[in-house]
C-alpha cells in the first residue's frame, strides 16, 4: 500500500495565465492532489466521484477553527485568500443543524418554481441591456464591443440585488468593491479594507430593514422565526453578503462561457439556432466545460480521512486499504477544483476538454457542488442564462468574436472563472 503518492505540490497561478494547462496538470496529479495556494499547502479534489463522496462526508467541515494552519497562526490575514475562508457567519461557514437554520429560508425562496417569479425582472433588465447594445451598434456599426461590461456583467448583480432588496443605486459601488475583493492584483491591505467596508454596508442594511422591512428576501430572513433560533443581525448580514458575492460573479461567468463556447464553435451555434440543440443543453455544457467556480475554498478534516485511490473514503484507518490511497490528515484543508472535476476524463470521457453541446452526459456535471452546501442559486442562474443567451443571439444573429479566440485572457482571480473581456462585433 502506497499512501499519499505525492508529486511535489502543484502551485496554483494567481494570475491565471494558462488555465487549461493548469487544469490538465491538476487532473494528471491524481484524484486528490497536493496544491500550493500562494504559499499555503492544501489538498484538492479533481475527480468527480471522489468529490461527490467527500462533499457528503460529515468529517469535512467549513469551520475555519478546524484548520491546523489557521489555529497555529501560520495562516494569517496577510494571506491573499483569507477573505474566502475567514468570513462572517452564514450558511457558507456552518454545517449540520446550524447550517440548516441559516440556509432553509433562502433555499425555499430559490426553488425553480419560486424563481419563475423573477422572470419578468430578468426579462426587463435583459431587454434594457440589449436596447443599449443595439443603439451602440447603430451608432458605430462593425465596432468591437466588450460583452462583459455591456451585457453579462450588469444583469446578475441587478437581479440578485432586486431579490435581496439592495437598492439599484448601490450597484456601482458593489461592482467596484467585489472586483477589488476577487482580484489577486489588489494589495492585501486594500483587500482587508474592502472586506470591512462590504460587511459594514451589509450590517447597515440589515439594521435599516429591521426598522423598516420591505418585500425582499433580506427582510424575510430578519423576520423568519419558524423553528429554531432566529438569525442574528450578523448572520443575516453574512447571508446577504454571501448571496450578493455568489449571485453576481458566478452568473456573469456562466453567460460569458456559453457565449465564448458558441462563438468559437460556429457549427454548434448553428445547431442551437436551428433548434436541434436546446439552450438548456448549451448552459449545462458551459457549466461543465468552463465553470464559474475554478477552485472552491475550503473544507477542513476533523479527523484523518482515508481515501482509496479508486476514490472510496473509508471509515476506518489506512490498514483497511487494499489498494494505494490517500490520507487527508486531521486539520488539513481540502479544496474542490470544480473546473478539473468538469474535465474529469474518467467521468466525462477522453474528450472532456472539448466544448460539445451534443454531449450526452453534460448535465451530470457538479459545477454547483453537491451535498448539503450545493448552490441554492442554481435555478436562478439557470433562469438568467436561459433568458439572456437566446435573447442576445436573437437580437444579434451576426454576433461574432472581434479578436482571435487565443487572445482572450482570464482575469487574475484564483478561485473564480473571470474572463478579462469578451470583445465581439454585434453585426446587423
Ligand atoms: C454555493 C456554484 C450562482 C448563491 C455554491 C457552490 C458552488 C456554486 C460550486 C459551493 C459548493 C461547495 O460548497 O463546494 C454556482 C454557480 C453559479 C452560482 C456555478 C452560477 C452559474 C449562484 C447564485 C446565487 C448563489 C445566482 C444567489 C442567488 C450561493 C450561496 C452558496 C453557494 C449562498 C453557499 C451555500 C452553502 O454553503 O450552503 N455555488 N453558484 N450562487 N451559492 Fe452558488
Ligand atoms: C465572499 C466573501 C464574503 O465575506 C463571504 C463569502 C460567502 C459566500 C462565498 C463568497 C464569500 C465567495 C464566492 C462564493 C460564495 C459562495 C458561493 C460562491 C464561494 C467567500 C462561489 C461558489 O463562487
Amino acid at each position: 500500500v502506497t499512501l499519499n503518492p505525492s508529486p511535489p505540490a502543484l502551485a496554483i497561478d494567481p494570475l491565471v495565465q494558462d488555465l487549461d494547462g493548469e487544469t490538465a496538470r491538476l487532473r494528471a496529479a491524481g484524484p486528490l492532489a497536493r496544491i500550493d495556494l500562494l504559499g499555503v499547502p492544501a489538498w484538492t479534489v479533481t475527480s468527480q466521484p471522489v468529490a461527490r463522496r467527500l462533499l457528503t462526508d460529515s468529517r469535512l467541515v467549513k469551520d475555519i477553527n478546524q484548520w491546523g494552519l489557521f489555529a497555529s497562526g501560520e495562516v494569517t490575514h496577510a494571506w491573499p485568500l483569507i477573505g474566502m475562508v475567514d468570513v462572517p457567519p452564514s450558511m457558507f461557514t456552518t454545517d449540520g443543524a446550524e447550517h440548516r437554520r441559516l440556509r432553509t429560508k433562502i433555499a425555499q425562496a430559490l426553488t425553480a418554481r419560486r424563481v419563475e417569479e423573477l422572470r419578468p425582472v430578468v426579462e426587463r433588465y435583459t431587454a434594457q441591456l440589449l436596447d443599449e447594445l443595439a443603439a451602440q451598434a447603430k451608432e458605430a456599426p462593425g465596432a468591437a464591443v466588450d460583452l462583459k461590461p455591456a451585457f453579462a456583467g450588469p444583469l446578475p448583480m441587478a437581479v440578485v440585488c432586486s431579490l435581496m432588496g439592495v437598492a439599484e443605486s448601490e450597484i456601482p459601488r458593489q461592482m467596484k468593491l467585489w472586483k477589488a475583493f476577487f482580484s489577486m492584483l489588489t494589495p492585501q491591505d486594500e483587500r482587508l479594507a474592502v472586506m470591512a467596508e462590504i460587511y459594514g454596508i451589509f450590517l447597515g442594511m440589515v439594521h435599516e430593514k429591521k426598522a423598516a422591512p420591505g418585500d425582499d428576501l433580506t427582510s424575510a430572513l430578519i423576520l423568519a422565526d419558524e423553528g429554531g433560533a432566529p438569525m442574528s443581525q450578523e448572520e443575516v448580514a453574512g447571508n446577504l453578503q454571501s448571496m450578493i458575492a455568489a449571485g453576481h460573479e458566478t452568473t456573469i461567468a456562466l453567460i460569458l462561457s456559453a457565449v465564448r463556447g458558441l462563438l468559437t464553435h460556429p457549427d454548434q451555434l448553428a445547431l442551437v439556432l436551428d433548434g436541434t440543440v436546446s439552450w438548456e443543453a448549451v448552459i449545462e455544457e458551459a457549466l461543465r466545460w468552463d465553470p464559474p467556480v475554478t477552485h472552491l475554498l475550503m473544507r477542513f478534516a476533523t479527523e484523518d480521512i482515508v481515501v482509496a485511490d479508486g476514490g472510496t473514503p473509508c471509515s476506518s484507518g489506512a490498514e483497511s486499504l487494499g489498494d494505494d490511497g490517500f490520507v487527508i490528515g486531521k486539520g488539513e484543508g481540502v479544496v474542490m477544483s470544480y473546473r478539473a472535476i468538469g474535465r474529469d476524463t474518467g467521468f466525462h470521457g477522453p474528450d472532456a476538454d472539448s466544448f460539445d453541446v451534443t454531449r450526452a452526459d453534460a448535465a451530470r456535471h457538479i459545477a454547483f457542488g453537491h451535498g448539503p452546501h450545493i448552490c441554492p442559486g442554481a435555478a436562478l442562474s439557470r433562469l438568467e442564462a436561459a433568458i439572456a443567451l437566446p435573447a442576445l443571439f436573437a437580437r444579434f444573429p451576426g454576433l461574432r468574436l472581434a479578436v482571435p479566440s487565443e487572445e482572450l485572457r482570464k482575469a487574475p482571480v484564483l478561485t473564480q472563472n473571470d474572463l478579462e473581456a469578451l470583445p465581439v462585433v454585434l453585426g446587423g
